[in-house]
């Protein structure tokens, strides 16, 4: 039998898609600062710090900044980012994301959110789901980037549950490493080539039952 009493869900790709916001932000900055990236380097920014980002951004531009720039570039950046999450909505909730959590919550599963992003309670106010989660652990909360486990151990210490007893859903191969460096299941939600050490690989919480849950 299942011994899961929690699920820890991380926020950006797995709840909503704001990489595409993130990606639109950063590209803004790479283009004023004169060079270009692809969608395709955008994918190694996922689930990525804003701080690790940026330095990853400016390696491929062959720039170098002292650190108070960095934090200058790096505020600019979110100010962007944040004019284009405070007009998120509801329809943005991605495909069976509040299914899956009201299936959870029904069956007495408790619920936490276990983000990088520091700015998750924007997001969560403006999609409307703030609501569906017992604890929030967001980048404003935790020292350590994914993969350390930090973020999804406070997560499961908020909830007051084992690790062992929680499983993490994730998109980012650095949140699949945390979840297993913290010895809890976790659920990939993406493809099976990228996410192959999770204990389940999945498109979509579209695709979750609380079956497939008792049968990690
Ligand atoms: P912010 P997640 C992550 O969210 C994003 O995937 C990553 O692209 C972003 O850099 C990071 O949050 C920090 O976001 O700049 O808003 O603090 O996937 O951990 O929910
Ligand atoms: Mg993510």
């Amino acid at each position: 039998m299942s011994t899961i009493k929690a699920c820890i869900f991380d926020l950006d790709g797995v709840i909503v898609d704001t990489a595409v916001y993130h990606y639109k932000a950063w590209k803004r900055l790479a283009n004023e600062l004169g060079f270009d990236f692809t969608e395709e380097d955008n994918e190694k920014l996922k689930g990525v710090s804003r701080t690790r980002s940026l330095e990853l951004i400016l390696q491929w531009g062959d720039i170098t900044k002292t650190d108070a720039e960095k934090e200058e570039l790096a505020t600019r950046k979110n100010k962007w980012y944040v004019e284009m999450i405070s007009k998120m909505t509801p329809d943005e909730v991605l495909p069976g994301a509040m299914e899956f959590l009201e299936t959870c919550i029904n069956a007495g599963l408790k619920t936490a959110l276990g983000s990088a992003s520091k700015n998750s309670g924007m997001i969560l106010e403006k999609t409307g789901i703030a609501h569906l989660f017992n604890a929030i652990i967001d980048g404003n909360k935790v020292t350590m980037p994914k993969p350390d486990p930090e973020v999804f151990l406070k997560g499961a210490e908020a909830l007051n549950e084992a690790p062992g007893n929680c499983v993490v859903f994730e998109d980012a191969i650095a949140g699949v490493e945390a979840a297993i460096a913290g010895e809890m299941k976790v659920v990939g939600i993406g493809s099976p080539q990228v996410l192959g050490a999770a204990n389940l690989v999945v498109s979509g919480l579209n695709e979750m039952s609380l079956e497939k849950l008792e049968n990690l």
